[in-house]
Parts: C-alpha cells; structure tokens; sequence
C-alpha cells in the first residue's frame, strides 16, 4: 500500500506510520505492507486527500485541517482554545467524541484509523513579537486551507492566505506573507525559524494529525485484515507520542539557540476574540453535543 506524508523521513508522524507499517506486516504474514512517500512529494495535503479519496493513494497521513472542507465535524478539534492542555486533547480524541468524528469520514470515502499528536500551533513572523492581536494587526498570515483557519486570522484583525507547507518558506523570504503558524517540530523541520525568527506562544489550536485510509482500499481487504489495520494503527499512537513529547522539547530548544525568540502571549485577548468562531462552525446539533461532550473531559477553568 503507497502512503503519504507531507513531513521529511525523521518526522515523528512519518516514523509513526512507518512503524504502523512494520506492524501490520509482520501481523499478516507479509501480505500486506506500506511504501511511504514522505516530504510531501506527491503534492499538497488538499491534493492527496482527493486521491485518497479516490482510491489512488491507500494510506494518508494528515493534519485534520484539510479534513475542515470535506467534513464539517472536523472542524471541532480545530477550534480555538478547545482543548485546556495536551492532556486534555488525548482524552478527548481518544474518547467517544474523537471516535465519532473519525466515523464522520467514512461516506466521504475515507476510513479514519487514529489520530495522532500535532501539540499546540503558535503564530511566528519575521518582524517583533506578538503579545496581543493588536500587534498583528494587518499583517498577512498563511493558513492551512479551511475555511475555519481564514475566520480565526481575520477575527484577530489579520488577513489570511491560503497555502500548502511547501511555499510557506518562499512567501516568507519574499514577504508575501508577514507569518504563518504552527507547533515547534514543523516550525523546525520547514525552517521556518530561520526567515521568521519571533514565536509567540499562543498556543491557539490543538489540532491533531489524521492517519487515513482509502475506503475504495479497505473495502476490499478480509475482515480478519481490516483488524490487524485497526489494531496495529492503535498501537502505533502511544509509539508516536514518545517521538512527538520528545521531538516537541528538542525543536523548541534547537531553534531558541539558532537565536528564535520566544515570548509568552495575552492569550486571554485571543481567545476572546476567537470564541465566536465556535457558533459559527458549528452549526449542526450532533457537532454541539460533541462540543460539550469535548468541555466536560476538560480541567476547567481549575
Ligand atoms: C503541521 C502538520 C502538517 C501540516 C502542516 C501545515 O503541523 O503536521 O500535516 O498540516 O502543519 O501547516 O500545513
């Protein structure tokens, strides 16, 4: 089976499916195993779920933002200031209310096996840093492409643009783009900290990665099959999450001595203006009740 991966061979996400991959192999006798296609060479993350979806790709490991204009549940791990922590993100994704989004995936031809890590995404820019929105004002900040992402930059009062990981590099060197954001590891491995050097911690989304399958794919495999996949995908996930915790520390620590500087934020003035984005994403009655279902696995306000 051909996977994708928009991060480089090292990445915890691709070591993740990789190991994924080593599992399910030897689980099946050598029937079934993966070829990963990393460092995005097979095109962007909105292109490669269309040929997931499709059936020309069988394996596909995304961040669930591109996921946003596919299938509106997706939006609400994305949603600003959801989660209370990291811990709290697990609890949920791993719960019932992480399971019923990956079920919505199912009639848009994609089987959703797990998810996993992606920490807290931050803004970064090449000018000063950013302690409330106010400091941001104007600027232009690449998003991923949802619909969402483009709501949460102009309610700061910032202007969006949409594009793949792969011209975020370029757009900042041309200054295109004022900043982007996202959590240390890709800030890292895109080096991105090199031509946007402020990282303000606001820690405004704690969105996670997807590991997908082609449904035209999965049809077509045993049931005995489809249970190794499910099996072997959930144990890849405490796998990847010793890779993330470490890999988020290191990166942190890397760019900071390459001269980043990190500051802390107001984050009370981002979220604040962010809240209204909740209603207006999610609209449908079984999204609210995941929304709750979300808070109440949280730590409050405590
Ligand atoms: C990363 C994520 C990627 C991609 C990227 C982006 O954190 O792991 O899958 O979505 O962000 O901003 O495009």
């Amino acid at each position: 089976m051909f996977a994708n991966d928009t991060h480089p061979a090292d990445y915890p996400t691709v070591r993740a499916v990789e190991y994924f991959g080593d599992l399910i192999t030897r689980r099946s006798d050598g029937r079934l195993s993966i070829k990963m296609f990393a460092g995005g060479q097979l095109g962007s993350e909105r292109d490669t779920l269309e040929i997931t979806a499709f059936g020309g790709l069988d394996i596909n490991r995304v961040n669930i933002a591109p996921l946003n204009a596919i299938e509106p549940l997706t939006m609400i791990p994305s949603l600003p200031f959801l989660f209370d922590s990291i811990a709290h993100s697990r609890r949920a994704l791993d719960g019932a209310p992480g399971r019923a989004i990956l079920e919505s995936l199912a009639p848009h031809g994609l089987i959703g096996l797990c998810y996993y890590d992606s920490g807290a995404r931050s803004f970064y820019n090449t000018h000063h840093p950013v302690r409330t929105p106010d400091d941001m004002r104007g600027w232009k900040f690449r998003v991923q492409n949802s619909d969402l992402y483009v709501g949460m930059i102009k309610a700061l009062g910032a202007d969006a643009t949409p594009m793949g990981l792969g011209e975020v590099y370029q757009g900042l060197v041309q200054g295109v783009i004022d900043g982007a954001e996202n959590n240390w590891p890709s800030y890292q491995s895109e080096r991105h900290f090199e031509v946007a050097p402020f990282y303000s911690e606001t820690q405004h989304v704690m969105a996670p990665e997807v590991l997908l399958m082609s449904k035209a794919r999965w049809d077509k495999l045993s049931s005995s099959d489809r249970e190794i996949i499910i099996e072997s995908a959930r144990e890849s996930v405490p796998y990847m999450r010793k890779l993330w915790d470490a890999r988020v520390i290191s990166a942190r620590k890397d760019v900071i001595a390459a001269g980043v500087k990190a500051n802390p934020v107001d984050r009370a003035s981002f979220r604040a203006l962010t809240h209204p984005l909740w209603d207006r994403f999610v609209t449908s009655d079984h999204g609210r009740a995941l929304v709750r279902q979300i808070q109440d696995m949280g730590e409050g306000d405590a």
